[in-house]
């Protein structure tokens, strides 16, 4: 789009993430589209790998009702995954290091052969090496949360960090599996991987149509986030969270104090 100073919206929203300070919604005001958002969110992405960062994948965003209700924005979305931002499983994240924390239970693929952007993926078992139950940490770099469809796209679908649970073989269904969401052992959400766009293999054949309209194939090896089965909760300090995906177990954070 002429005009739109891509590059200065990526810092801007690239320093709100590192001084974890609310920036104002800007699409509006600046008249970003979504492409012109993939585009900030390319940019804001490549400032992170200039600093040594590397790819691994890509996350689906509000691929259920829940979230979709949960933040006002009804289309599905996709953003990137780097090295920095994953969490080991059961490892500890600092909360002051972000805006406003929210967690949301999710379920992982690590991705083999991929077909070309266009083709169904077919046989998933052979694009999906293994699943897994994880937990996505999100932080809109935008004040109160809130936020139109380019706003968070151009914000990286709002990525923080991610946690993988152990992985497992594919099994024969995922669409109707149960998932928790705990924290300090009590039940916070309760879905089914049926929210993830009734299957959540489908929202591998979405990320593939959809980050292959902007030229990004995904690659052996990356992970892959289907996107929240649930509404995302505020992380709090001192929180322990874990989501638990019936058949596939659990992933595991804690939030220092
Ligand atoms: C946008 C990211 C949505 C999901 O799993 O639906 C997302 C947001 O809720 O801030 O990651
Ligand atoms: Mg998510």
């Amino acid at each position: 789009m002429i005009g739109v100073d891509t590059a200065g919206i990526a810092a801007k929203l690239g320093a709100a993430a590192d001084t974890a300070t609310p920036v104002s919604q800007l699409a509006a005001e600046v008249g970003l589209d979504v492409p012109t958002a993939y585009g900030v969110q390319a940019a804001l992405v490549q400032r992170r790998l200039d600093s040594g960062e590397r790819l691994v994948g890509l996350k689906m965003g509000l691929t259920s009702k829940a979230k979709m209700a949960q933040v006002g924005v009804d289309e599905v979305i996709w953003g990137r995954l780097t090295d920095a931002m994953r969490v080991p499983d059961g490892g500890t994240v600092d909360p002051a290091a972000y805006i406003h924390p929210r967690v949301e239970p999710e379920v992982a693929f690590l991705l083999d052969r991929l077909p070309e952007p266009g083709e169904p993926v077919g046989d998933f078992a052979s694009a999906v090496r293994a699943v897994a139950p994880a937990i996505e940490l999100i932080d809109s770099r935008y004040a109160d949360f809130r936020f139109s469809l380019p706003d968070v796209i151009a914000d990286n679908t709002s990525a923080a960090a991610f946690v993988i649970g152990p992985w497992s073989p594919v099994p024969a269904g995922l669409d109707n599996l149960g998932v928790l969401l705990e924290v300090d052992g009590r039940v916070a959400q309760v879905g089914s991987t049926a929210a993830i766009l009734g299957d959540p293999r489908r929202a591998l054949d979405e990320g593939i149509r959809l980050a292959g309209r902007y030229g990004v194939r995904m690659q052996s090896g990356w992970v892959f986030l289907a996107g929240a089965a649930t509404a995302a909760v505020p992380l709090r300090p001192g929180a322990h969270v874990r989501a638990v995906v019936e058949k596939l177990g659990t992933a595991s954070l804690r939030a220092s104090s």
